[in-house]
């Protein structure tokens, strides 16, 4: 009897140990297997989003305290009540993989997988626990959610609509619209309005996704814009930290950790929280650790983080601030770009950018756009970029080209109307946003850009060891003599070792050549206009006349003996 109990006992311990083990592999399961989203995509494609750093998918045990899901924690009542009688088998049959078809070929994700999966699933709570315990005004106000999209698959869109009325406070939403963009079947938006406050508009043509989003922003009823992409999942109580951030301070954009959801399989990945929104110079976007600084101050890990730029496509933002600071450029094209051009313009024209960790987001990672570009994946790009650039960068737009040279050239329409948004919104210089918002982008070495300095017909050269003046241009590209090749790498005018500097601080002192200190209040320049201004005393490099020693005068930009053309030298 004894041994029976004792033997009863052991099998129990053994069951308990082994079941405690299975638990915990479940919920260990994502972490062990990040899927491709994390490789880089092969070399010349598009720039953005898809090459998801491998630091993206670090998960911090940390972060997660909050072992399993609580997919629906916030609905007080049944999905009935929020979906309506919505016919999800029908809306869903329609559109089935053929048997043998390849599940990846029309959406660049793994469409069997989603197709299976269902449209309503339990996800894991990815948040700091922390997180949980914080509370938030009773009179948040609702907001309108924009969903644009071109031809995606009709169960990622569902998926997306429904994780927004099942883990949203209902009296949050005010309603969703759906933006389709021109795709093949009109249905695919149309039934979806059969769920309640689901609208849906249908571009007449392809607008691309900056387009749309301004349609779909100007026909929202709701004080707060809340924008997605058209395969998400919004986590556990995803939209109150975000619309309390906006309610506190109007020119706040914010955004919220984006977490991965596997193209394969679409297992729900939580995403790093470390990380912020960064770019090199040719514009591509990435993700990066936030600076030591910043992390170490960070005492609270629910603390939002300020970040140079979003990704682009989720973001919550007031409608007046959006329609204030002029929407989107809408010159640009179907995909790309848009994301600088709002980062750079929100944090120069007085607002801000910050990812709230309390607040998850999961999205569709891909490798290939699925959709086709009218006018090619790199022209439009570029085009967009460009734009960005030409409005937004003032003389820093040199680094884009030097990063990006086949963007030189290449048609990107008339920017007067932009430029002149800024102009009237009084906004900061690039220079401004550098030094306060994105110190961690270093200006390119030297090697990089190298120019030549023209004038009229004639350039800029040294004569001898330390004398310059201006002389016949000669040679071309990597013909061009050393003598006529400058670096301008703020603050410094270099040619080799040597630097541009004064002799005197007064107006009509003589400039002359000196081994580079960056130190030194004598090499100190930067752009003005056309002109190169000395910092310290204010004054600007003349050539005086053909023949006379260049000196420093007073700035007159206009005057053609100020005005230094700089042209890419190699
Ligand atoms: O012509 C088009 N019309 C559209 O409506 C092309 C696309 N779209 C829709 C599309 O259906 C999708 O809903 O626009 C949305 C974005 O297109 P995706 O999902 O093909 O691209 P992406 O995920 O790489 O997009 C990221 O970069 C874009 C740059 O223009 C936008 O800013 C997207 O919103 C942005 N997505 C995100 O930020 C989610 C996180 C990904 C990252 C990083
Ligand atoms: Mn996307």
């Amino acid at each position: 009897m004894r041994r029976i109990r004792a033997n009863a006992i052991a099998i129990l311990t053994v069951a308990w140990i082994l079941g405690t083990f299975y638990y915990l592999w479940q919920d260990n399961k994502p972490h062990a297997t990040p899927s491709s989203v994390s490789q880089p995509r092969a070399a010349g494609g598009r720039s953005h989003g898809q090459r998801v750093s491998a630091g993206r998918l670090e998960i911090h045990r940390d972060d997660r305290t909050i072992p399993l899901i609580s997919c629906l924690s916030h609905r007080t009542e049944h999905p009935g009540q929020v979906i309506g009688h919505f016919d999800e088998k029908a809306y869903l049959s329609r559109k089935q993989l053929k048997p043998g078809e390849d599940p990846y070929r029309e959406h660049a994700f793994n469409l069997q997988e989603s197709d299976r999966l269902g449209s309503e699933r339990a996800i894991r709570d990815t948040r700091h626990y922390r997180c949980a315990s914080i509370t938030f005004d009773a009179d948040l106000p609702p907001t309108s959610v924009i969903i644009t999209f071109h031809n995606e698959a009709r169960s990622t869109l569902l998926r997306t609509v429904k994780s927004v009325l099942l883990r949203s406070p209902p009296p949050l939403i005010q309603e969703i619209i759906l933006v389709d963009d021109f795709s093949a079947d009109p249905q695919d938006c149309q039934l979806l309005t059969e769920i309640p406050k689901v609208r849906c508009l249908r571009n007449g043509r392809r607008e691309g996704l900056i387009r749309s989003r301004v349609r779909g922003a100007n026909a929202a009823s709701a004080s707060i814009l809340t924008f997605l992409d058209s395969h998400c999942e919004v986590n556990t109580d995803w939209l109150q930290p975000m619309i309390q951030r906006v309610k506190e301070d109007h020119t706040r954009v914010v955004s919220p950790i984006i977490d991965v959801i596997s193209l394969d399989n679409f297992a729900y990945l939580a995403a790093s929280a470390d990380l912020r929104g960064g770019f090199d110079w040719s514009l591509h976007f990435k993700w990066e650790q936030i600076p030591i600084e910043q992390k170490m101050a960070r005492t609270d890990p629910t603390q939002p983080i300020r970040t140079p730029v979003i990704a682009g496509g989720i973001f919550v933002m007031d409608k007046k601030w959006f329609n204030h600071l002029g929407q989107y450029d809408t010159h640009m094209d179907i995909w790309g770009g848009e994301n600088f051009e709002l980062s750079f313009r929100v944090w120069m024209c007085g607002g801000s950018l910050e990812i709230l960790p309390c607040s998850r987001v999961g999205h569709v990672f891909r490798k290939r756009h699925p959709y086709d570009f009218p006018e090619g994946n790199a022209l439009t790009y570029i085009k967009n970029t460009r734009r960005a650039a030409e409005v937004w960068m003032d003389d820093y737009k040199q680094y884009y080209y030097a990063a990006r040279p086949s963007a030189q050239g290449k048609s990107f329409g008339s920017i007067s109307d932009r430029l002149a948004l800024r102009r009237k919104l009084n906004c900061n210089s690039f220079r401004w946003y550098l030094e306060n918002v994105y110190p961690e982008l270093k200006i390119p070495e030297q090697e990089a850009v190298s120019s030549v300095l023209k004038q009229g017909g004639l350039c800029f050269e040294s004569h001898g060891t330390d004398s310059v003046g201006l002389g016949e241009c000669k040679g071309s590209g990597s013909n061009r003599p050393q003598s006529q090749k400058w670096t301008l790498v703020e603050p410094l005018i270099r040619q080799q070792d040597l630097c541009l500097a004064i002799t005197g601080f007064i107006t009509g002192s003589k400039v002359k050549l000196e081994p580079c200190n960056q130190k030194e209040p004598r090499q100190k320049w930067r752009p003005k206009g056309p002109a190169l201004q000395h910092m310290v005393s204010g004054l600007c490099l003349d050539s005086q006349s053909p023949a006379g020693p260049p000196a420093i005068t007073q700035c007159r930009p206009q005057l053609a003996s100020q005005s230094w053309e700089p042209q890419l030298a190699t």
